[in-house]
């Protein structure tokens, strides 16, 4: 079946850079999607977008050009819960992916444990209403009950202005939670500043809690380096991932978010966003915790024991 894209869509992109930070041996990209292709796995009716194709192939082949070692997939909403295309990307991989899906409450025992037989560790609650229909908060809770006991993780997904809102579920899961982008910091606020002093108020009081300190291009209002590349990238993003990783070394990931969606106004260089890790995670030991050991801790535990 042909999908006709979200007008304005931006395809990612198709030639990036070779990094100039190599990245440690076993570096897990903790955070990337795969989009159909649609014609073989068909978007949801119910998503609130139309992305251009992004196959598992064009995501192993990005992983070896950029120096990771391993992926984590993570279902994206165009998707819904079809869990198809990413359970396929965790089959293909070689054991070289993992990946975190999205469930409803009709979703069989003999379902989950299909999904973790072939590489699905966790489930992702996304409360950003632009993606997402409202789904009740018992729903997912009911959900990450049944989760538990396969050693999955939640991952969620919101925006800083909603987390006193959330604050309540999210501190009651029984489960590791994982949240992505550091929950949406408004970054032209101070990065001491009352918002962001809640997540990290969060964290600091749940150690089950974790960030990834992903997306600065998602996040940055002062944007993409200078072309003479001095400056560096997405800069007003940097003290707020860098206090995270500082805080919490060992309850960080990463991850490049490849294919982007919904990026309105430019589509990063995945080589420069893996330049970017150097500014936030400034010691080889920080890095390693960042790029291999919490990953692999969460996502491969067995060959970390
Ligand atoms: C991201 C961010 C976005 C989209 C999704 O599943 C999704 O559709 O996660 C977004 O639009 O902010 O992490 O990929």
């Amino acid at each position: 079946m042909a999908f006709e894209k979200t007008p304005g869509w931006l395809d990612w992109y198709a030639n990036p850079s070779k990094p100039r930070f190599q990245l440690p041996a076993g570096a897990v990209d903790a955070h990337c999607h795969v989009f159909g292709p649609g014609d073989q796995f068909p978007f949801a009716a119910e998503r609130k977008y139309t992305p251009c194709d992004a196959s598992k192939a064009q995501l192993f082949a990005l992983r070896d050009h950029l120096g990771f070692a391993r992926n984590v997939v993570v279902q994206a909403t165009c998707h819904g819960a079809d869990n198809r295309a990413m359970v396929d990307a965790c089959r293909a991989s070689g054991g070289k992916a993992r990946g975190v899906a999205t469930v409803k409450r009709t979703v069989t025992e003999h379902e989950l444990q299909g999904m973790h037989a072939n590489g699905v560790r966790g489930v992702r609650f996304n409360f950003v209403k632009r993606l997402v229909d409202f789904t009740p908060k018992d729903e997912l809770m009911e959900i990450a009950s049944r989760i538990a006991p396969f050693g999955w993780h939640v991952v969620i997904y919101f925006e800083a202005v909603d987390l006193p809102e959330l604050w309540d579920f999210f501190t009651a899961l029984p489960t590791t939670v994982v949240v992505d982008h550091m929950g949406r910091p408004d970054v032209s606020k101070p990065v001491d500043g009352p918002e962001f002093e809640l997540f990290i108020k969060m964290m600091r009081e749940h150690d089950n809690i974790w960030s990834k300190v992903s997306c600065p291009e998602r996040l940055s209002v002062s944007g993409p380096p200078a072309l003479d590349g001095e400056q560096a990238a997405y800069r007003d993003v940097v003290p707020f991932a860098r206090r995270i990783v500082e805080t919490f070394p060992d309850r960080v990931l990463w991850g490049t978010d490849w294919p982007h969606p919904n990026l309105k106004n430019h589509m990063p260089d995945d080589g420069l966003l893996v330049d970017f890790i150097p500014h936030i995670a400034t010691t080889p030991e920080l890095q390693r915790k960042l790029l291999v050991d919490n990953p692999m801790r969460l996502y491969w535990p067995e060959e970390t024991r």
